[in-house]
């Protein structure tokens, strides 16, 4: 770490930020002087990205009461981390994009004109980090240097998000070096908005109650105050990498999607590429880590991202996929050895956990974790837990949204191309929902319209892990129905482009799939056993790509017979598949009327294919 910059103010109101001499980008060094003038840090530092700095700053955070060391015995290099409880996830209601025009932004998000949120955002960050440091956290979103990839800088008050911002993304001093003198960065400001004013003592986890979660898409700018927590203040995820990058994306001609990367290699070494989207909460990092099952014979699945995909046209026209992100900010809770080995592997050392629960050898737990609890814990909030007392009142050891943040190379199942500047071309992109009802295991959409109409129509029932009604299906077109930065009917069309220009270049185009591991039977239970199984749905889908695998048409597309599916190994009768495969009419009658509602409140701008593709499907229907 460089030596701490006291941030000094010369008489014309300069801020001296003492930018390391490696920093030759004149336009970002008066960025970090104006936001320091107005949020008047105590210090200012640049970030270097080393391990020592890391060590550093957690050590630090230790002594502040922000962390606790895990036993080395058990979890090498490995901290806990608990917030203040009223600082525990996303607050998508405290979420903004600023275009210049409400319809920019569209019916899917909250908007304020841009002029009255700066204004706003001036008041808020006036003096919000005095007695505070400013932290310059350089990152790349991508591998160093990737034409895929592209750079941000954020300004944090909080030691937490710059050690997170290490595992997540690739930070650090050569990223500056990338930069250059003018390159693009995208600039992301973040304070936790509790500014240390005369003495004031601090305190774990500093926050405030008041949260803004801003994003101007047009200056490609993100201000964050607040909240220390996940995807609030590490910019580079949801802010950058979704919201900002779709808007990117819509402007250069590329895709940022809520989607994971895997590789899919058969037993006879032929390798596929696919990009899934599924809301939260419906097991994307279980999908992107899964174990195929041993009778399977030798089919491999390895592991590019498990969360943000970025896509751009290759010159052979084909569409290429890095992971922008270089770490997993996964949930805790459910996270076993049963349901993911390849993360329990990732996560043995070099881990910040945050909100899980302490045991009394300096371990971590949480619910799911194992089949027996532990006798006794330290949960979340500091309280002593143990398993009677749970049963009594239901307390939770571990908050049901608390993360592991973690290095994605210490990921048993990581894909050698993780890494590749040039990225991953993509056969198929899958979307799925949790439906206990109506939508089947797995569909194959007919040509790239019906496929957008798909994704777009994609739904998901609400679970407990969200505020709200439980069970009720929201609408959650591509998984980006928080993440989208622009108007969602733009974004449809912007996918119809996408499907336009490689049909006229003649490139080989992505397959789509929609599928549902979540079909109930009539006791109420999972029919389908999911996890490593869904490994034979992936095999149908290869065969698909290769056009050796047979299937059915019904209205809705393409899905496989019993007799398509492997089975071997595993006893599902035809009646279970019938359960999870069929197609109802009646149900899809009433589905599409719930199409029909998401269509009305995104009617400005909604591209005529889709309409036209469920007229196509109400047709086959009647037929
Ligand atoms: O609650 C948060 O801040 C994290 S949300 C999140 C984190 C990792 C991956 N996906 C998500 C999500 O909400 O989709
Ligand atoms: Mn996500």
């Amino acid at each position: 770490m460089n030596q701490p910059a006291v941030a000094e103010e010369n008489k014309n109101n300069v801020v001296d930020v003492q930018a390391p001499a490696y920093v030759r980008h004149r336009r970002l060094i008066q960025w970090v002087q104006r936001v320091a003038a107005l949020t008047k840090p105590d210090r200012v530092v640049w970030c270097d990205g080393t391990q020592a700095e890391y060590d550093r700053l957690c050590e630090q955070m230790v002594a502040a009461g922000t962390m606790k060391k895990l036993n080395s015995a058990k979890r090498p290099n490995s901290f806990l981390a608990c917030s203040d409880p009223s600082d525990v996830a996303r607050v998508e209601d405290r979420t903004f994009i600023c275009s210049e025009r409400p319809e920019d932004a569209g019916p899917t998000n909250n908007w304020i004109d841009p002029q009255e949120m700066r204004s706003t955002l001036d008041g808020l960050f006036d003096g919000a980090m005095r007695g505070r440091t400013m932290y310059v956290v350089p990152f790349s979103m991508g591998p160093l240097g990737s034409p895929i990839a592209h750079i941000g800088v954020e300004l944090s008050d909080s030691p937490y998000v710059v050690t997170n911002m290490r595992i997540m993304t690739r930070m650090g001093r050569e990223v500056f070096e990338v930069l250059g003198e003018e390159g693009e960065f995208v600039p992301c400001v973040h304070s936790v908005g509790a500014p240390l004013a005369d003495g004031r003592k601090d305190v774990p986890w500093p926050c405030n109650d008041t949260k803004y979660i801003v994003h101007f898409p047009k200056t490609r700018e993100i201000w964050s105050f607040g909240s220390g927590y996940g995807g609030n203040a590490l910019l580079g995820k949801k802010c950058f990498a979704l919201r900002i990058a779709s808007t990117m994306g819509r402007d250069e001609g590329w895709l940022a999607e809520h989607m994971l990367i895997l590789g899919v290699t058969s037993p006879e070494g032929r390798k596929h590429h696919v990009a899934a989207a599924f809301p939260s909460a419906c097991g994307k990092t279980n999908f992107a880590m899964l174990i195929p099952p041993q009778d399977l014979n030798g089919w491999k699945v390895t592991t590019i991202g498990d969360d943000i995909a970025w896509i751009k046209p290759g010159k052979d026209g084909r569409l290429y996929a890095i992971n922008p992100e270089a770490g997993y900010f996964g949930v805790a809770p459910g996270t076993s050895e049963k349901t993911n080995f390849n993360a329990m592997a990732t996560l043995k050392e070099n881990v910040i956990f945050t909100n899980v629960a302490l045991t009394d050898d300096g371990d971590v737990w949480w619910e799911g974790m194992t089949d027996t609890p532990p006798a006794h814990l330290i949960d979340w909030q500091g309280r002593d837990w143990t398993p009677e007392l749970a049963k009594e009142t239901g307390a939770k050891a571990a908050h049901p949204n608390a993360r592991f943040t973690a290095p994605a190379s210490q990921c048993p199942s990581i894909d050698p191309d993780w890494e590749n500047p040039a990225g991953v071309p993509i056969d198929a992109f899958i979307f799925g929902g949790r439906r206990s009802t109506t939508v089947p295991l797995v569909t194959e959409a007919r040509d790239w319209k019906e496929g957008v109409y798909m994704a777009a129509t994609m739904g998901s029932e609400t679970t407990a892990a969200a505020a709200g009604q439980q069970g009720v299906v929201r609408r959650d077109p591509f998984a980006m129905l928080p993440f989208c930065g622009y108007n969602m009917s733009d974004y449809f069309g912007h996918w119809l482009k996408i499907g336009e220009r490689l049909e006229a270049l003649n490139a080989k185009a992505p397959k789509f799939f929609c599928v549902n591991w979540f079909r109930k039977g009539d006791d109420g239970k999972f029919v389908w056993p999911g996890f490593g199984e869904n490994m034979r749905v992936l095999n149908w889908m290869v065969g698909r790509i290769e056009g050796t695998a047979s299937g059915e048409e019904h209205a809705f597309g393409i899905s496989p017979r019993y007799e398509d599916i492997d089975w071997g190994g595993l006893n599902f009768t035809r009646d279970q598949f019938e359960q999870v495969i069929s197609v109802n009419d009646a149900a899809w009658r009433d589905e599409l009327a719930l199409h029909d509602e998401l269509f009305t409140r995104l009617q400005q701008g909604l591209p005529d294919a889709l309409p036209e593709a469920k007229a196509g499907m109400e047709k086959r229907l009647a037929a």
